[in-house]
């Protein structure tokens, strides 16, 4: 029986003893040493009572495990919810409960602080360690190392990622095995990845960059992969003689240039650098270029959709541009207020559809509604424009959200913890630039009348409910905060403002 998701990237590989994984300590893992395990897993699984359509959360480290195991979701049937190892009980208790997963499979030093959410949500749990150990993997050992495929089709759902939203909690993003499938395929052709490629994953494997684009198109093209748990300047300049291509946010690239090591010689072998997630800054691209002779590729996508758009492989790779929208991807420029399609050089919001658009919010019908029309368009709430050749530009965001180091962070999130503290009036959490994280996080408060809140306090107090990469790294107090006439916080004042605090 079918199961488009397995059977195209995994199912394929069946019985091939050529390497997929290369791991820094000198391991290789081969394709059919990958999908034994994944079997395996899948085994435990179903004897731990899952059946199809089940959700799975996963907060592990990075891992060939982590991978094994979500294969062996993809092969039961099982919808898979990987989630950022930076997120606090707090953040994960939301996630677990809204997706109502019934298994739960977190680092073992995390078990003792999860297992009392799992027992209050009915959930089960088990551990997965980066070093190949945890209760999953001891019962997968002794478990068979075939298992039957669950027949699925191409509309189940595979995967959910929870995105932020710049009003309230966070939305499960319902993606089908042909949104992921698909996307594969496409980026597969368009960035010519064959089984010759070796690609350096350092990215995490937690959101679509890492997961969706690097894994899937590995796989679906039979490339290998040197797989670091994370982006390390020494491993990634050790491992990149052997790579022919490697994927990154902007802050990979920022940091490589920075970094004297990193020559034309070095990079002289490779096929392909591409960038994603956060906008790379022209200049960014100029430099590798100079430095390298290389061209970065830059695209642009997002978790509802994985990928929509992408500068030429042959062609100008046109700096500050994210290309052209891929086969199959209609992209329009339309009017905020009326949704009417806008003419070519004017700015609106960008408009996606396509068999990579995702099937809605989990739960969710209004916030579905609000941004998924019923022609199949999504609203992306990014801002941009098509040039007279046809490329995409983003020139900003009709969110509230700032992109940090390729991390979306909501600033409502952080105002809600800011604004609960002691002495504190309203806040605004702004984003200003920042040299390696493109965009950094800033927290302004006004206090109440004659309090003095500290700072130090309230750096405690983010530090407890979010995850570091969304803490504020500067707090400023102010008397009041700019309003509009009708009385709405001018961002774009206070971002102005602060705009020089981390940057000349
Ligand atoms: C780590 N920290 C961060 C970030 N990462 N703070 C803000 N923003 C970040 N992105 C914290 C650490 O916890 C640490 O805290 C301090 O900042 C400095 O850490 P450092 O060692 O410099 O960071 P790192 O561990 O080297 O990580 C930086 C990184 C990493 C390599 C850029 O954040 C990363 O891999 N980012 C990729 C994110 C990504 O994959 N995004 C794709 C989303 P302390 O002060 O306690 O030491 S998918 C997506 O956006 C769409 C769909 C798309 O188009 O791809
Ligand atoms: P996420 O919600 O994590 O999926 O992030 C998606 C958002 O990242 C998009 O809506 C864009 O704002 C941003 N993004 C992704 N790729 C690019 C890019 N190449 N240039 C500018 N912004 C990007």
């Amino acid at each position: 029986m079918a199961n488009p998701l397995y059977d195209g990237l995994f199912g394929i590989h069946a019985g091939k003893t050529t390497p997929f994984l290369h791991i820094p300590d000198g391991r290789t893992i081969t394709h059919q040493e990958f999908l034994s395990k994944a079997a395996q897993l899948a085994t435990v699984m179903v004897q731990l009572g899952l059946t199809p359509g089940d959700r799975v959360a996963a907060q592990i480290e990075k891992s060939p495990e982590a991978l094994m195991l979500y294969a062996a979701c993809a092969q039961a049937g099982l919808i898979f919810l990987p989630l950022n190892t930076a997120y606090t009980a707090d953040e994960l208790s939301y996630f677990i409960e809204n997706s109502g997963a019934v298994l739960i499979v977190c680092d073992g030093k995390n078990q003792d602080r999860l297992a009392p959410l799992a027992r209050g949500l009915g959930a089960q749990i088990e551990t997965l360690n980066a070093d190949g150990g945890g209760s999953l993997l001891d019962k997968a050992k002794t478990a068979p190392n075939s298992f039957d495929t669950v027949a699925r089709s191409g509309e189940d759902l595979a995967a959910f990622l929870y995105t932020s939203g710049t009003t309230g909690r966070s939305k499960g993003a319902m993606l089908t095995q042909n949104n992921l499938l698909s996307n594969a395929k496409t980026l597969v052709t368009e960035w010519r990845f064959t089984e010759k490629d070796v690609l350096l994953h350092a990215l995490p494997i937690f959101h679509t960059h890492g997961l969706f684009v690097a894994t899937n198109i590995a796989l679906a093209a039979g490339s290998s992969m040197i797989f670091l748990p994370k982006f390390d300047l020494d491993q990634v300049i050790t491992q990149l003689p052997k790579a022919t291509s490697m994927m990154g946010v902007p802050t990979f690239y920022t940091r490589l240039i920075g970094d004297d090591r990193f020559t034309k010689g070095l990079a002289q072998h490779m096929r392909l650098f591409v960038s994603g997630s956060a906008p790379l800054l022209a200049e960014t691209h100029v430099q590798f270029e100079a430095r390298t002779g290389h061209r970065i590729l830059e695209r642009y996508g997002m978790t509802e959709t994985n990928m929509n758009t992408s500068n030429p492989y042959d062609g100008e790779r046109r700096p500050g541009t994210v290309g052209f929208p891929l086969p199959g991807v209609e992209l329009k420029i339309t009017h905020p207020d009326t949704g009417d399609t806008l003419p070519a050089g004017e700015i609106g919001q960008i408009e996606v559809r396509g068999p990579n658009v995702f099937k809605g919010y989990w739960q969710m019908p209004e916030k579905t509604a609000a941004e998924l029309r019923e022609d199949g368009f999504f609203i992306t709430g990014d801002l941009g424009k098509i040039d007279e050749d046809g490329y995409v530009h983003i020139v900003g965001r009709n969110k509230d959200l700032i992109i940090s180091g390729g991390y979306n962070i909501y600033p409502k999130e952080i105002e809600l913890v800011l604004d609960e503290q002691p002495g504190v009036l309203e806040s605004a959490v702004i984003g200003v630039p920042h040299p390696d994280f493109g965009e950094t996080v800033v927290g302004i408060i006004v206090p109440e009348k004659g309090a003095t809140p500290d700072a130090g306090a309230m750096m405690e107090a983010t530090g407890e409910a979010l995850a570091r990469f969304k803490h504020p790294r500067k707090i400023v107090v102010l008397d009041e905060l700019p309003r509009n006439t009708m009385g709405k916080v001018q961002k774009n004042v206070l971002r102005e403002q602060y705009k020089g605090l981390f940057v000349s």
